[in-house]
């Protein structure tokens, strides 16, 4: 079942940002680099769009991303008309610097001390919003950790020359649609661990890892993987560290949240999990499997239709047979008295004629 996580605080922050939107003149949309279209939230599209904001697109923690996918992944965004992306990593001192001016080229009619720049900063959750926020306030004014939901208010801050920016808690939306994106967000630390298993995500990752980035996982485990699967991955680094239950068996779930864990604070390397062509091929093959379902309803529904139609069908046959046998059993009746010579009615009729 796919991943779904939109807790009741997220629905407020929702309608609160829709309401800010009014003040803001840019929105600021931070993405994590490693998974630009899973951490998309159609929301922030949709409550820009409602009041037509300009959005300047950062995919963030770059400094964890594969650089060859986040290259891919600026190119493909800069192409899309409205749309202006850059990397960056806000872990950076001086990286964030440059946002509020990229931000202006936005709004050039926002630049005085009369009508200065307003931003707000919208992203799902533990995308790095906040320490983007404390970069460009130059203070640690809002709190900021490794888990999902650290904020949970919005909150506006003042900038130099008057403008201001508005930090908001993370953002997810009522259906994931795609259950990878759903497995990629929980992998990078965007979903409430209530809401998934930690050893489902683990096999996501490992099957991930062992396709595109498998050197990483023998350089950081020490074991060479051809012949493994994802659980025999996860088997690998149980038996590498000691992982063991009380009976001696590997400890599958510690290994599964250390492979997590690893992925999470980039020890494994610059990973990204998905790039444009990996995305192009998953939203086909997404396509295909709702087009081959569309065929499998209708053909089932005319096999039903056909079905319907035989039955409607002999029933009118036997409906018809019986009216036959009906009317030919009526007129047997009606010509037994006058021809049906059978004993002694008969006779005695004739007889009493005779009579
Ligand atoms: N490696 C790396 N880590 C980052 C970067 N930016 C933020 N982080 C870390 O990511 C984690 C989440 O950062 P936050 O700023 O709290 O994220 P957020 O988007 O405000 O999260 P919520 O408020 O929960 O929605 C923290 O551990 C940050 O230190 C970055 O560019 N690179
Ligand atoms: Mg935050």
């Amino acid at each position: 079942m796919a991943i779904q996580w939109f807790p009741g605080h997220m629905a407020s922050a929702r309608k609160k940002a829709a309401e800010a939107m009014a003040g803001v003149d840019v929105v600021i949309e931070v993405v994590d680099a490693r998974l630009p279209e899973a951490s998309t939230n159609p929301l922030v599209h949709e409550l820009r769009k409602h009041r037509q904001r300009p959005c300047l697109k950062i995919l963030n923690k770059a400094d964890l991303a594969d650089p060859a996918a986040t290259r891919a992944w600026l190119d493909h965004y800069n192409r899309m008309d409205g749309v202006h992306a850059v990397a960056l990593s806000c872990r950076k001192p001086g990286e964030a610097q440059r946002i509020p001016t990229l931000c202006q080229a936005l709004a050039p009619h926002r630049d005085s001390l009369l009508k200065p720049l307003r931003m707000m900063i919208m992203g799902v959750p533990n995308v790095g919003k906040s320490t983007l926020l404390n970069a460009l306030v130059k203070r640690r004014v809002a709190a900021v950790g490794d888990e999902p939901a650290i904020t949970k208010a919005l909150t506006t801050y003042d900038l130099p020359q008057k403008r201001t920016i508005v930090d908001t808690p993370g953002l997810l939306w009522p259906k994931i649609e795609h259950p990878g994106d759903g497995l990629m967000l929980a992998a990078s630390h965007s979903i409430g661990r209530n809401a998934f298993s930690d050893i489902e995500v683990s096999c996501f990752l490992g099957d991930l890892l062992l396709a595109r980035y498998a050197a990483l996982l023998t350089a950081r485990y020490g074991f060479p993987v051809e012949g493994l699967d994802a659980v025999g991955v996860i088997e690998a680094v149980a038996r590498r560290r000691g992982f063991r239950l009380k009976g001696g068996d590997a400890d599958f779930d510690k290994a599964a949240f250390v492979l997590l864990q690893d992925y999470r604070d980039g020890v494994l390397g610059r990973i990204s999990l998905e790039t444009p062509q990996t995305r192009a091929a998953m939203l086909e093959a997404a396509a295909a499997a709702v087009a081959a379902q569309a065929e499998a309803r209708r053909v089932a529904a005319a096999e039903k239709a056909k079905e319907k139609a035989a039955r409607a069908e002999a029933l009118a046959a036997q409906a018809n047979a019986d009216a036959a046998a009906d009317s030919s059993e009526a007129s047997d009746a009606h010509v037994a008295p006058g021809f049906v010579i059978d004993g002694d009615d008969q006779i005695e009729g004739k007889r009493a004629d005779d009579r």
